[in-house]
């Protein structure tokens, strides 16, 4: 299925594996709606897009926890802005790596109200129009954390989980129409995750990374152009991603260097 003109809502297109997204389908040809907080690294990213691909770009400032400002956002679209053919719920988060009954409330809350309520206030300003005009792709960036949970991972797993059952119940509610609902489910990808889970840590954040080749943020969103892109009666429910030195959540082959 071609994606050229088609529009294309990425949340978290500021970083990492949203930002590759944006990239990956301004080279398909596609016109993208780049959402997060950061605006001068949003504005960044279109006048690159534009000037390396032609890309329509349009930035939305945007935090996702923030119901209001969500609904406000998608309402103020242009008309020519506001036929999503893509939706991308990629803004999410980790923090801190804590055993449960030692976590910090704030850090649970943030994941929470990102990963699984900002996810769903997207999803219910965007999909309505979708399924208005029969018209669809959702891509939900879950993880392998969705699928299984390791030591210390407990609420940011339990909001990944979350993430997993309602890609699948999302499946389920749409089975009469002709959206289709994915997930893409990466192990490690190198980004701005673990600096944002250890607060700024890089030393610890690097750690994470050290003597494994672990996955670029564009292996992901190659997996999430796939999954847009196959034919109208194509739905890729699923894709776990891993580097090749991983084999579940926990087991990751390191190097000795
Ligand atoms: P990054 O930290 O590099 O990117 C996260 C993105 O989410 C940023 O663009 C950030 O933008 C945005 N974001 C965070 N909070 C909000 C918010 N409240 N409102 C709007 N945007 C927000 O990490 P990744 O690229 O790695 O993460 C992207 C997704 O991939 C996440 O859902 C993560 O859980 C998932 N994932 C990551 C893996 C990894 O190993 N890196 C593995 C598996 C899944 P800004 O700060 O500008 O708002
Ligand atoms: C991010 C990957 O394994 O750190 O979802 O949870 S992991």
């Amino acid at each position: 299925m071609t994606l050229k003109n088609s529009i294309v809502l990425i949340t978290g297109a500021s970083s990492g594996i949203g930002r590759s997204c944006a990239v990956k389908f301004a080279e398909a040809g596609a016109r993208v709606i780049l959402a997060a907080r950061r605006k001068n690294i949003l504005e960044d990213l279109a006048r690159e897009l534009k000037s390396r691909y032609g890309t329509e770009a349009l930035i939305s400032v945007l935090d996702v926890r923030d119901h209001a400002a969500v609904e406000r956002a998608v309402d103020s679209l242009a008309p020519e802005w506001r036929a999503v053919d893509v939706l991308v719920n990629n803004a999410g988060l980790s923090r801190g790596l804590d055993k449960l009954h030692e976590g910090k409330r704030e850090d649970w809350e943030e994941m929470i109200d990102t990963n699984v309520k900002g996810l769903l206030y997207v999803s219910r300003a965007i999909i309505p129009g979708m399924v208005q005009r029969g018209k669809g792709t959702i891509i939900n960036i879950g993880s392998i954390a969705g699928h299984e949970v390791y030591p210390r991972g407990n609420v940011y797993c339990a909001t990944k989980h979350a993430v997993d059952a309602l890609t699948k119940g999302l499946r389920m509610d749409l089975i009469d129409t002709p959206l289709r609902v994915c997930t893409v489910d990466p192990g490690l990808v190198e980004t701005e995750f673990s600096i944002v889970r250890f607060r700024g840590d890089s030393e610890r954040a690097k750690a994470v990374y050290q003597n494994v080749k672990a996955l670029e943020p564009d292996d992901v969103a190659e997996a999430v152009l796939f999954c847009a892109s196959r034919p109208p009666h194509v739905q890729i429910a699923e894709i776990i991603v891993f580097p090749t030195a991983q084999a579940s959540a926990a087991m990751v082959h390191r190097k000795t260097p």
